[in-house]
């Protein structure tokens, strides 16, 4: 069944939108047979012995039930919505849609199945007008699997123990990658309308012209136009109009803007994120679908040492993030999400990787009036061992940037695609392996650089030769050498050294940092003290500095703040590499920070 990404639900006068975020009913197939809910088609009637289950969250961190927070498997939701009869005129595609849902879903509307969808993170949708009844409730239902394995993004792998030794049912889970497993439909869900004939996908790159004049290269798709009918559209942008005729779905061409107002980072601009609506409608039998993009216009161009945007140099001073807070999980939320941008404010951070995954398309939207630029990373994380690099990842992972690309492509402040987290990049399966990821995702997307972030030596990795920035994860005081970062300005200096001489790209680091409880205090510093997450992150800067005149092009901490992970003997209560704690109150090494970043922003 197919699903496609198309645009982000908004309404217009062509177009109806409906909430269906709210209580749902719950409940996980804990059976022996974990299938239950297939074998006796728990989709055909309104599930039964049911919990309260709020959308958008992840379930785990919602009840007290250890077995809900740790369920591997189909977890269930249903909820009844009604629609008016006008929306079931025969002319009107009803389309439900949900922003992300962890990890593989199947939807039903009363009872008919209606769409799948694999992998977490990015939108999918179905036009359900068919399967829909006027006059009595109509129910949703969605199965939704977390189990991972060695072909999805992240890999992961669950093992079953049975005999004396051990209680009935147990299990394991084991993810590839450092943060928890969170689960359920993390995001929105919307029903909206369109007519028949409507603009299903609308992209918009800027180039920069000598004279200073923009132009904007427009394709606009459209969908449902039957037979022999005729569809026209007009498109407008700051004042600049064009129209015609819709050839085989697609109506393209080019705006000049002489005097375009453009879209900066807020360090290198007093008024930045400037966002502009770019109007389409298109015409159809009479009948006109309007959808309006914002957009940013703005041109991004990588050399040898530089990364520029609008020809200016830019610098990553920034951080890692991720999607994670309590309670709610990876659940989005506006008022979680505003707080985040505050934070990033108030640290002067002018750039973040969405570590590891798509993050929601909300947080990408404040970005862009923010000014804030992101680097837009791919769940690929966790790409270790040789059957993670198989035929299987490979389609899913082409499959991931189309749809990402797809859904972040008009977003001016995503700069670059980080295609993967720290793969085994030294292995020669990973040589093929990204150079056909690299030439997939620049066919997708010829407008923006590729990198990954790299925790392979300069003598050991194959991939790095295909990206256009190179980007480095290093712990050379805290993994390594541990309690001493007197060790990092030799270790940097020579590291990156070392990657200059045989790639001549610009170069970040994208991860570093130090884990620290916040509240213990030691000096001289000790790990996990809040004085030694200052020290340890300090200890880079002087090397920064130095190479930020040449080809050393950002920075950024792991992490913005301390996030959940799987329990381990290696983490106590997660993650506590965070600036902030997980509550987002700030650790000594957030001033430090906030008062380096406002120094760089001030071209210090
Ligand atoms: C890394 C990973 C990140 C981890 C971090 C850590 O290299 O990319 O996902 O959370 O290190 O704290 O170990």
């Amino acid at each position: 069944i197919a699903t496609c990404q198309g645009l982000y639900p908004k309404d217009s006068p062509s177009r109806l939108l409906k909430d269906l975020d709210g209580i749902w009913h719950f409940k996980i197939d804990d059976s022996l047979s974990r299938n239950e809910g297939f074998d006796d088609e728990w989709y055909l009637k309104p599930l039964t012995d049911t919990i309260l289950m709020p959308v958008p969250a992840s379930y785990n961190d919602i009840t007290q039930d250890k077995n809900i927070r740790d369920f591997i498997g189909w977890a269930w939701y249903d909820r009844n919505f009604w629609v008016p009869g006008s929306w079931l005129d025969g002319k009107t595609r009803v389309v439900l849609r949900f922003e992300s849902a962890h990890y593989y879903t199947i939807v039903w509307v009363n009872g008919k199945q209606v769409m799948t969808h694999d992998g977490g993170h990015l939108p999918f949708e179905a036009d359900i007008a068919e399967h829909l009844e006027e006059g009595q409730p109509n129910r949703v239902t969605v199965a939704v699997n977390n189990t991972l394995n060695a072909n999805t993004l992240p890999p992961g792998s669950v093992k079953y123990y049975s005999g004396e030794k051990y209680p009935p049912n147990y299990f394991t889970f084991t993810g590839q990658f450092d943060f928890f497993n969170y689960a359920g439909i993390q995001r929105s869900v919307k029903l909206y309308t369109t007519p028949k004939a409507y603009i299903s996908d609308i992209s918009v790159v800027t180039e920069l012209e000598e004279d200073g004049s923009a132009s904007v290269a427009y394709t606009v798709m459209i969908g449902g136009v039957e037979g022999n009918s005729e569809a026209s559209y007009e498109v407008s942008l700051s004042g600049v109009k064009d129209s015609g005729t819709v050839t085989d779905g697609i109506a393209k061409g080019t705006l000049k803007i002489t005097d375009p107002t453009l879209w900066w980072p807020w360090t290198l601009s007093s008024t930045p994120g400037a966002m502009q609506p770019f109007q389409v409608k298109i015409t159809t039998d009479g009948v006109t679908d309007m959808y309006i993009q914002s957009v940013g216009l703005r041109e991004v161009v990588v050399t040898e040492d530089q990364f520029l945007i609008n020809g200016k140099p830019f610098y990553f001073h920034g951080v890692d993030k991720h999607e994670d807070w309590d309670i709610v999980g990876k659940g989005i939320n506006d008022a979680l999400l505003m707080k985040d941008i505050n934070l990033l404010k108030w640290m002067n951070v002018a750039a973040f990787r969405t570590s590891h995954y798509p993050y929601a398309e909300e947080m990408l939207d404040l970005c862009d009036k923010e000014g804030i630029v992101v680097i837009g990373e791919s769940p690929a994380v966790g790409l270790h061992d040789e059957d993670n690099f198989g035929n299987a990842t490979l389609m899913h992972h082409f499959q991931v940037m189309r749809e990402m690309i797809d859904r972040d492509k008009n977003h001016p402040s995503v700069v670059m695609w980080s295609v993967a987290n720290e793969p085994a990049s030294d292995l020669p399966v990973a040589e093929r392996y990204f150079q056909s990821i690299v030439e997939v995702t620049h066919t997708l997307d010829a407008s923006r650089p590729i990198t990954f972030a790299c925790n392979k030596d300069y003598d050991s990795d194959r991939a790095t030769q295909f990206m256009d920035v190179i980007m480095l994860n290093r712990y050379y005081d805290w993994y390594d050498n541990g309690g001493h970062p007197e060790v990092v300005p030799y270790a940097l200096r020579y590291d990156l050294g070392q990657w200059r001489q045989r790639q001549k790209k610009p170069i970040m680091i994208s991860e570093y940092g130090a884990g620290t409880i916040p509240g213990i205090h030691k000096d001289p510093p000790v790990m996990w003290s809040e004085e030694y997450q200052a020290e340890a992150l300090m200890a880079y800067w002087s090397v920064f500095d130095d190479y930020r005149k040449s080809f050393f092009i950002g920075e950024l901490v792991w992490n913005f703040a301390d996030f959940e992970t799987a329990q381990s003997s290696k983490r106590a209560d997660g993650n506590h590499k965070g600036l902030l704690t997980r509550q987002r109150q700030p650790k000594l090494a957030a001033r430090a920070v906030k008062y380096r970043y406002e120094a760089l922003a001030e071209g210090k």
